[in-house]
């Protein structure tokens, strides 16, 4: 869920969403500790350094263990030194600069981005996600404002073909929509035996008796040097190389419904690739030119950045991301 933080009240209530969801995860009292001072850190930053912003507070799924991730994000000024913000004792507002020291410390997995007039994401995660060695994902989810549930769903599995990221968006929203996109997932998981058109089918057929969902899977095959994509109906697909942005093809159609050209489109990569994977929530319209370097941070941080300056508002909305490198 979205804490919006405008004023010192809403520091409180970001802290108790985020012990909230840690507990509920599965997290002890020592680790949800952690994560509520986190929570508490980035909205006192937030209001300190740039005024307003917001704190994504999601689960993030891990290989067997609880996972979530915190990102807060601003329209603020900018950092101009990262590095140097780390260090406690340093920040520009002219306070003991501890935030970003404790909230790396606390942290299981930090990330930082931020350039002057673009703002700054900060990604804390914690457990262990689910990943493969050269492989690292990132994913913002989030609801339809107002519904408690999302009605996309992401899942990553190493397939016969290689990693690969599925993104589901189950038709409208709401908890018919979230079921849609869950059987998505699980049929995703229990398939990857199979090559990627032969996974869509499946999720296809399984997909009959619910509402349906726009569905694409990516899959990185190192060897040949090509990301072989398949999608349903409209979700946005990328693969970032250094040769530029590429977007991937799906058909029209609704998994589970009407899917009359089930067809993988393969693009090449030179064993360094970015793949975004993203629901109709978010604009197409994004431009990775805006934001230097934000392609080379983390998965989870392109994830949001792009969440927050390209959501539509009326649907919900996910950003997957996989950037396989060595
Ligand atoms: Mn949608």
């Amino acid at each position: 869920m979205i804490a919006r933080i405008a004023d010192r009240s809403q520091i409180a209530e970001a802290r108790r969403v985020a012990e909230a969801l840690a507990r509920s995860s599965g997290f002890d009292a020592i680790a949800t500790g952690r994560v509520a001072l986190v929570a508490t850190e980035m909205a006192t930053n937030l209001l300190k350094h740039a005024g307003d912003g917001q704190i994504l507070i999601e689960p993030f799924p891990g290989a067997n263990d609880p996972g979530l991730q915190l990102i807060a994000l601003d329209n603020g000024p900018g950092i101009a030194d990262l590095r140097r913000a780390m260090e406690d004792g340093v920040s520009t507002a002219g306070t003991p600069g501890t935030g970003l020291g404790a909230i790396r410390r606390q942290s299981d997995e930090f990330a930082a981005w931020s350039r002057p007039q673009r703002g700054t994401a900060i990604l804390a995660r914690f457990g262990k996600p689910a990943t493969a060695a050269g492989v690292l994902l990132g994913a913002v989810a989030e609801p339809y404002p107002g519904e408690t549930v999302c009605g996309d769903a992401w899942c990553f599995a190493v397939a016969k073909g290689g990693p690969t990221l599925l993104l589901a968006d189950g038709s409208g929203h709401g908890a018919a929509a979230a079921a849609a996109a869950e059987t998505a997932t699980k049929t995703f998981a229990q398939t990857a035996r199979l090559e990627p058109e032969a996974q869509m089918m499946a999720i296809h057929r399984a997909l009959a008796p619910t509402r349906g969902a726009a569905a694409a899977l990516a899959c990185v095959d190192l060897g040949a040097g090509l990301v072989r994509f398949v999608g349903v109906g409209n979700i946005g697909g990328a693969v970032v190389t250094g040769d530029g942005v590429k977007r991937m093809i799906s058909h029209n159609g609704t998994a589970g419904h009407v899917a009359p050209r089930i067809r993988e489109f393969t693009y090449p990569h030179d064993g360094e690739a970015t793949i975004i994977l993203h629901s109709d929530g978010l604009s197409a319209k994004w431009d990775l030119a805006a934001y230097p370097g934000l392609v080379a941070s983390h998965p989870s941080l392109l994830a949001a950045v792009l969440f927050r300056d390209h959501r539509r508002g009326k649907d919900d909305c996910s950003v997957a991301v996989m950037r396989i490198g060595p």
